[in-house]
């Protein structure tokens, strides 16, 4: 069965064992909605198989209860249905021993690449944190932002809608449309304590329908204050925040944290990795081949594993807090990151090294088979989904948009490992403006789709420039040494085709392929034997694109680049410039500025 994620909302879902508890017409009396006294869920992952599928049929007529097509079941088989739906969780668990609705902690570092974990096998990148996490639950091997930028990935995660469903929000910086709730917001009104800290949803401006700002991950909790290793990373105790919010919760509610760090974002103390991670150059197995491999680009490697470690460190102390207050059984625990690594090619673009993320959960009560390795393909517009489902609360009871994305339970409470679900064989990506930069502050829309280690790009813009323009410094692309290095290529015949892949103009299809070619180096559009490929994968996109109504495949694409930049001071950046004025965005350096070359 081919998984048309357009038509999938989680209502709509096969139904699940857990879904439509919070929505049954008749709960058996065990409790009001966003009690912890629904039917316990232990009777659904450690009750024999048998009983669950008992349960799932049931829950599956109830599923039903709406639709005019079906023959309404009879009043000695509805009484049979009530009775069963009473007595059956109560044969292995009890109301009083039902464990609690889970708590989620969600922890996302800022700009952070797969593999770069020791779990995926990297030595060069120190993460008993995230190791503790894959081992103790689960690893993940194919977890894809839809849009590998801060902003436009965070809403995603937060609505589990595709970047091209939300409007203005498809842009980094951009006016959050009210409409869109979050599933923190949610979770809020569904009994859960919420809260989070540092960078929750940005950078851009959240404000309600009435012009008052939202806490889209939660309440801010960002009292502690720590020495940071370097001056370039941020002083938040993290971890220090989290027991202030886990000091702030109420005994007996379940929470929900944001653990938003800002590593390993840029930038970096040049030289911290060695000087102070005590790394060493020839500790990097390979630099992709899309830059130069010297002496500058392998230090800026070790100084961004230097901060990725950071993020980790609090991660690991949080980890272990929660095992101390006991607290570590019933926590949902998601280790992810925004987007790919702040290099050229990766950050902000939507090649493999963009939007390919590490992944890792663990939830020691609910997971029963640890240790796994999962290969299915998983979008971040799932997390929503799957948040919401654990808080057995219904998608249409939390007044958020019909998500894209659906639940990860059917690979939590698999035994498999591997390929678990076959349904979920590919995952799409895309993106607007992920930065100013160009002319009238235009984006560089491109869609694309992940399937069978393939990955075809469609580029819609192809006039214009992928890592913004050279007379503004390709705003588009964070500026650090390996970025100079690569620029300083774009005038050396023999080094150029550096320049070429990071920030030259693109032809309109973009194929490769990520077991042979994971650099995305070689395009393979062009080549006779692909066609065939190429245009199914396009057909697929296109096809999905359509039935989520993405403006792009109905000539409205120019909509995206109407929305305004949410910062005065830099909106229309590239024409001011041009006409004199003297701004500093901040982000890139001025040797990045090329005003001559081909
Ligand atoms: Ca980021």
């Amino acid at each position: 069965m081919m998984v048309n994620r357009s038509s999938i909302l989680p209502q709509a879902l096969d139904p699940h064992p857990f879904a439509p508890i919070t929505s049954r017409p008749h709960r058996t009396g065990l409790g009001p909605i966003g009690t912890s006294l629904g039917p316990p869920l232990d009777t659904v992952f450690q009750a024999p198989s048998s009983l669950r599928q008992n349960r799932k049929r049931l829950y599956s007529i109830h599923l039903h209860r709406n639709d005019q097509h079906r023959e309404p079941p009879n009043n000695i088989f509805r009484a049979v249905i009530l009775l069963l739906g009473f007595i059956l969780p109560h044969l292995t668990a009890t109301a009083a021993d039902a464990p609690a609705r889970p708590n989620i902690l969600f922890a996302i570092a800022d700009d952070w690449s797969y593999g770069h974990a020791g779990a995926y096998g990297c030595k060069w990148v120190k993460t008993p944190g995230f190791d503790r996490v894959a081992e103790q639950g689960i690893l993940f091997t194919h977890a894809y932002t839809p849009n590998a930028k801060c902003a436009p990935s965070r809403s995603c995660i937060l609505t589990g809608r595709n970047s091209w469903q939300l409007k203005a929000a498809a842009n980094h910086v951009c006016y959050f449309p009210a409409e869109f709730k979050t599933y923190a917001e949610a979770l809020g009104e569904h009994g859960y304590f919420v809260g989070m800290t540092q960078k929750g949803w940005g950078p851009g401006v959240a404000n309600d329908a009435a012009g008052k700002p939202r806490q889209m991950a939660g309440r801010p909790f960002n009292r502690c204050k720590a020495a940071p290793p370097t001056p370039q990373i941020g002083n938040n105790d993290y971890a220090g925040n989290f027991e202030d919010f886990l000091a702030a919760a109420p005994k007996g509610q379940p929470w929900c944290f944001w653990y938003g760090c800002v590593e390993p974002h840029r930038g970096y103390e040049y030289g911290s990795g060695i000087a102070k991670g005590g790394k060493k150059l020839s500790d990097i197995d390979r630099v992709p081949s899309c830059w130069p491999d010297n002496e500058v680009v392998r230090n800026d490697l070790l100084d961004y594993a230097f901060e990725a470690e950071h993020f980790d460190r609090h991660l690991a102390r949080m980890l272990d807090m929660l095992e101390k207050q006991g607290l570590l059984d019933n926590t949902l625990v998601v280790v992810t990151s925004d987007n790919g690594m702040p290099f050229p090619h990766d950050k902000g673009q939507a090649y493999q090294d963009a939007n390919h993320l590490p992944l890792a959960i663990m939830w020691k009560q609910g997971i029963r088979k640890t240790g796994r390795v999962v290969d299915d393909y998983v979008s971040f517009i799932d997390f929503a989904p799957t948040f919401i489902e654990l808080a057995r609360v219904r998608w249409d009871q939390t007044g958020m948009a019909p998500a894209a994305g659906r639940s990860l339970t059917d690979l939590l409470f698999s035994d498999k490992a591997g390929v678990v679900n076959p349904a979920r064989d590919h995952v799409l990506i895309g993106k607007e403006r992920t930065d100013i930069g160009r002319p009238n502050d235009g984006g560089y829309p491109i869609r694309g789709i992940v399937k069978a280690d393939k990955l075809y790009l469609h580029n819609f813009e192809i006039a214009r420039w992928p890592g913004g323009n050279p007379e503004t410094g390709y705003l588009d692309c964070d500026g650090g040494p390996t970025k100079t290095e690569v620029l300083k290529t774009r005038n050396d015949p023999k080094q150029r085709a550096y320049w070429e892949q990071c920030f030259g103009k693109r032809p309109e299809h973009e194929l490769y392929d990520l077991k042979k070619d994971p650099d995305c180096v070689t395009n393979l559009a062009a080549q006779v034997d692909q066609q065939a490929l190429r245009s199914q994968l396009q057909q697929q996109l296109f096809d999905e694109l359509k039935a989520q109504d993405d403006p792009r495949m109905f000539g409205k694409g120019s909509v995206f680049d109407e929305y305004p930049y949410a910062e005065d001071k830099f909106r229309d950046f590239y024409n001011r410039v041009l006409r004199g004025e003297r701004l500093n965005p901040g982000w890139v350096n001025p040797s990045d500025v090329q005003t001559k070359g081909e």
